[in-house]
């Protein structure tokens, strides 16, 4: 089993409907996709490859081997070897990470870091709010409309786009922990660039984990909590997971869209139907509450690991 892969500039031809029809199928059943022919130009991304994986190498490579990840997970092997126990750790991640938003600190070196990774986040925001307007589409509500809920309203623009720069480096005992635990994302669109070799990456479906399969230059696309709120439970945020891997680096680069925290976040009502409505397959009730993005923050950021129902519970409670 395989996670769709969409020819994104379909949707500028003659088969438009059947590249909506694909996209729409996608985000109800898999909650993740591959876009291929996206438009972002691949000499751009192979300088994103390049100047994510020479800064990791001058800037990161060396903190790595004296992080907290390879001190515990020493300590762990050596207590399992003197126990002879089997235990794992289970609130660790094998990962380095740097976030890039507009205003923070970036990776100095190399040069044109700062330069390519500019022109990557404007191309990836502009995908971003070209994939929502298909989504907007689908769900038959008005252009505009996801963009608008996230950024707090019509005319403002004030959502979060950050970009997570991940590096997964090789782990001497893989089966000891995860690369990154399972966790659905908080927030509203995630495009992810990975590794083109060194895989790892899985979502649950259908109570299986399941690969998302490494494909030079596409785009993985996924959808977070936010999004399945706004579409009042049609678009659902789906568990995934990186295992680590003995041998390899996996890179990932995540770009995520994701609401201002002022952002009041709530079903859009041309998706709620009054239950008396002679009921089809979408018509449902209000499913989640209305809440400020903020606060959900505040949740997830105690409970990123845990299934997110209780949070949306947490949430309707503050706002009471
Ligand atoms: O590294 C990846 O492929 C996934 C990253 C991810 O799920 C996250 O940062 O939330």
């Amino acid at each position: 089993m395989a996670i769709p892969v969409i020819d994104f500039s379909k949707l500028n031809g003659k088969d438009r409907a059947e590249a909506l029809a694909q996209i729409a199928e996608a985000c109800e059943n898999w909650g993740f996709f591959q876009l291929v022919n996206h438009g972002i130009p691949f000499e751009l991304l192979e300088r994103v490859k390049k100047v994510c994986s020479q800064s990791y190498k001058l800037e990161r490579e060396e903190g790595f081997k004296n992080s907290m990840p390879v001190k515990l997970l020493n300590d762990l092997v050596e207590r399992n070897y003197m126990n002879g126990t089997d235990e794992k750790l289970e609130d660790l991640d094998w990962e380095d990470v740097f976030i890039l938003q507009d205003d923070n600190k970036w990776p100095c070196q190399p040069l044109e870091f700062k330069e390519t990774m500019s022109e990557y986040r404007r191309e990836l925001r502009n995908l971003a709010a070209k994939v929502m307007e298909v989504m907007d589409e689908n769900l038959g509500l008005p252009k505009g409309y996801i963009k608008n809920a996230l950024n707090g309203g019509e005319g403002i623009e004030d959502a979060f786009f950050g970009t997570k720069v991940s590096h997964y480096p090789p782990c001497p005992h893989p089966e000891q922990l995860k690369g990154l635990r399972a966790h659905t994302d908080a927030g509203g669109v995630i495009l992810l660039f990975q590794d083109d070799k060194v895989g790892g990456l899985q979502i649950l479906k259908d109570g299986e984990w399941i690969d998302v399969q490494p494909l030079e230059n596409s785009i993985v696309i996924n959808t977070g909590d936010q999004i399945e709120v706004l579409s009042n439970g049609r678009y659902k945020s789906v568990w995934h997971r990186v295992l680590a891997s003995r041998d390899g680096n996996r890179r990932s680069i995540a770009s995520f869209y994701n609401p201002s925290l002022n952002a009041t976040i709530a079903p859009a009502p041309q998706l709620i139907q009054s239950v008396t409505k002679v009921a089809n397959d979408h018509d449902q009730q209000q499913a989640y509450p209305e809440f400020v993005f903020g606060d959900y923050m505040s949740v997830y950021a105690k409970h990123k690991f845990l299934p997110k129902e209780p949070r949306f519970q947490a949430v309707r409670a503050i706002k009471k």
